[in-house]
Formats: C-alpha cells, sequence, structure tokens
C-alpha cells in the first residue's frame, strides 16, 4: 500500500520522545536513570584545549560548524544521555546592544555596564534573529548527533544576565546589582523586562531551530532572599519560562536552598537542584515535580571508590522517585579527569539499570 505514513510522528521524532531524558523530564518510568553534566564541553577535555589554543571563546560559540562539533564531540567523548549546546549565556549582551570580551583566565567583560537609568536607554530592544548563528549550530549539531540523544538548547535568566549587564564581569556580592535593584526599582523592571522578552524570543528561535529541551541558568539567583526574589526577578523568569510551553523547561539555580518553593512557582517542567541543597529535602519540599541533580562537582576529583559512594547517596537521596535527571548541583570544574566524569556516567547507569 502506498500514501503518507499513519504513525503520527517520525520515527527520529518517536526516538527522542521515549528517550530515557525526556521521560524523565515529564516525570515517566525510565529503564536507567538519565544523567548529563552542566558544562560537559570545557577546559577539562584535552581536545577542547586544543580547539581552544586555535580559537578565541566566542568565535567558537558564533561558528555554527564549530559550535555544533564540540557539542557532538562531547557526547562521543562522555556519552551522556543528554546533549547541551556549546555557546555562551552571555551571547544575548551583545544583541541588547553591549560589547562583550572573554579575556584569558580573567571570564567576561562587558564594556559600558548599565549603571542608571540612562545606562538603561542604550540597550536595544533584543531581535531574536541577530542570534541565527545560534540556530544554525542548533540545526547542524542535531544533524550529527545519535537520533536518541536529546539537544538542550539554553539561556541565561533575565537575574543572572542582568547581573552582568550591571557588574560588567563576574561579582561575588552584587553589590551594584542589588544597588540599582533597591534605588532604581522601576528602571529595573524595566531592565527585567526588556532582557525577559529577548530571552523568550531567542528561546523561541532555539525551540523552532530543533532542540529538545531547555534549560534556564539562573546561576547567582542564590544571591537573593527569599521576598526579594519574588519581588525583583520571579514575575520575569515566569514570562521567558511561560513563552516556550513546547518543550520541558529545566530551571537551574545555585544557591537557591532558601528560594526552592519560589523557584519553583516561576514555572519550569524540572527544578535543577544544586550540591549545598540536599536532594532528599528538595524532593519533600517540591512535591512530584521533577528534579535535576545534584552531585558536588568536586567529588570527580576524588577515587573511584568515593566517586561511586556519592553517586549511591544522590540516588538513596531520591529514593527511586521518578522524575531524577542525575547532573552535578553545578558545573563540571576545568581540572576534573575526563576518566572519572565517563566513570561517573556509566557508574549512575550501572547502578540504576533494571
Ligand atoms: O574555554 C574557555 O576558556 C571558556 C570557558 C567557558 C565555556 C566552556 C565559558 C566562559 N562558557 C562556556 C560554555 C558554556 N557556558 C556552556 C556550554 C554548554 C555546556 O557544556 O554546559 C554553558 C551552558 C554555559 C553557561 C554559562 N556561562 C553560565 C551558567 C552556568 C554556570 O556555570 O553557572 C554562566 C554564569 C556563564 C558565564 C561565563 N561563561 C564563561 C565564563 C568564564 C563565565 C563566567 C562565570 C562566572 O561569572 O563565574
Amino acid at each position: 500500500m502506498t500514501g503518507p505514513d499513519p504513525s503520527p510522528s517520525p520515527p527520529g521524532q518517536d526516538l527522542l520522545a521515549q528517550s530515557p531524558f525526556l521521560k524523565a523530564c515529564r516525570g515517566q518510568k525510565v529503564p536507567f536513570t538519565p544523567v548529563w553534566l552542566m558544562r560537559q564541553a570545557g577546559r577539562y577535555q584535552e581536545w577542547y584545549r586544543g580547539l581552544r589554543a586555535r580559537h578565541y571563546f566566542l568565535d567558537l560559540c558564533k561558528n555554527p560548524q564549530l559550535a555544533a562539533e564540540v557539542t557532538v564531540r562531547a557526547v562521543q567523548d562522555i556519552r551522556p544521555d543528554a546533549a547541551i549546546l556549546f555557546s555562551d549565556i552571555l551571547l544575548i549582551v551583545e544583541a541588547l546592544g553591549l560589547r562583550l570580551t572573554f579575556n584569558q583566565g580573567e571570564g567576561p567583560a562587558i564594556s559600558g555596564p548599565v549603571r542608571d537609568a540612562l545606562g538603561l536607554c542604550a540597550l536595544r530592544e533584543v531581535d531574536p534573529d541577530e542570534l541565527g548563528f545560534v540556530y544554525e549550530a542548533i540545526r547542524l549539531a542535531r544533524r550529527e548527533l545519535p537520533a536518541d540523544i536529546p539537544l538542550i538548547g539554553f539561556a541565561g535568566a533575565p537575574f543572572t544576565v542582568a547581573s552582568y549587564l550591571i557588574e560588567g564581569g563576574t561579582s561575588r556580592n552584587f553589590e551594584r546589582t542589588k544597588a540599582f535593584m533597591f534605588r532604581h526599582p522601576q528602571a529595573w523592571h524595566e531592565l527585567m523586562g526588556r532582557i525577559a522578552r529577548g530571552t523568550a524570543g531567542y528561546l523561541r528561535g532555539q525551540v523552532q531551530a530543533g532542540v529538545q529541551a531547555v534549560q534556564l541558568f539562573d546561576s547567582w539567583a542564590g544571591a537573593l532572599g527569599l521576598e526579594d526574589y519574588r519581588e525583583f526577578v520571579l514575575p520575569h523568569s515566569q514570562r521567558v519560562l511561560q513563552a516556550i510551553p513546547e518543550v520541558p523547561r529545566i530551571h537551574f539555580g545555585r544557591g537557591t536552598c532558601g528560594l526552592l518553593e519560589a523557584f519553583d512557582e516561576a514555572g519550569a517542567d524540572v527544578v535543577g537542584v544544586d550540591f549545598l541543597t540536599s536532594l532528599a529535602e528538595a524532593r519533600q519540599r517540591l512535591g512530584s515535580r521533577p528534579v535535576q541533580g545534584n552531585l558536588d562537582p568536586s567529588v570527580l576529583m576524588a577515587d573511584r571508590d568515593y566517586i561511586r559512594q556519592r553517586v549511591g547517596r544522590v540516588l538513596d537521596a531520591n529514593a527511586g522517585r521518578p522524575g531524577h535527571i542525575f547532573n552535578l548541583g553545578h558545573g563540571v570544574l576545568p581540572g576534573t579527569p575526563v576518566e572519572n566524569v565517563r566513570f561517573l556516567i556509566e557508574t549512575v547507569h550501572e547502578m540504576t539499570a533494571g
């Protein structure tokens, strides 16, 4: 018989939909606990250091072929259950109209940071098409990835991005960010609104280009107390997450133990738990909400017996509930032995299979 295939979706789509990672995002039963690692591509890998010796970091991010290659190579190297696009949360800074550089060993630097309402006027409304190189990297990576490995897109959450715009780089106490928030609340909400609209459009572009899930990184949300988080941040993160209902949304922050319920109210499908929070406690406080996490990245510096013990502890804390994606409680550290990363992934699979 000829005619159209009666199945509702192409076989590739079905393989992806049935992948342990996407099932766990939906809180469904899985054959083993899926695992991927934040910063699974990076300086702990020799091949990445080699690439970086030849290319400036932002050139890697902006070259779709290279960004796709790094994304796929990390998967081939350590065999996780999901890929994350090789990119950075700070690319949107340029679409907002400011200059971004990464200086050797010093992290990001933003010239002409936003310090007041005047600085806010200098920011552009993001045109998501300006980030077309990211969408192209997604299309290329999707084509090269194994058919059953979902690709995660991502962006920085409005608060974390705002902190870089205001501080001009990495910060310890976020004093300029908080001074802006407390002294100019109206300008603060305008700034956050502008970042949120841009980020929503950017993530929609990533979904259209073919990612199967997205992660919103609010890495520095833990710098805020609960009341300030609710007043100054939560509504903006909600707006971003509401804009992309088509794929599972993961919401990660560091130091969020004091905020966990409010963080959950942002509306993601999965809450990322950092390593300072007990996974058992997070489970108790979040009810049936799927969670991701939360091994301390430094455990990967220890020996295999100890890594296995600590994987066991995270799994025990989850107590066999569905809706657990294993991950670190923050990104892989640059000095991590790559064989320990591979061992971690194998161990999670072996300890949870069948
Ligand atoms: O090669 C190098 O020297 C650059 C190191 C590097 C890498 C590999 C940076 C600079 N960014 C990245 C990639 C990156 N960044 C990914 C790729 C996908 C992956 O494999 O996970 C992701 C998801 C990010 C996200 C990111 N960038 C975050 C959120 C996650 C987190 O770590 O909390 C943040 C805060 C950034 C900003 C950033 N990018 C890079 C640096 C050094 C920083 C500053 C970090 C800081 O302020 O402490």
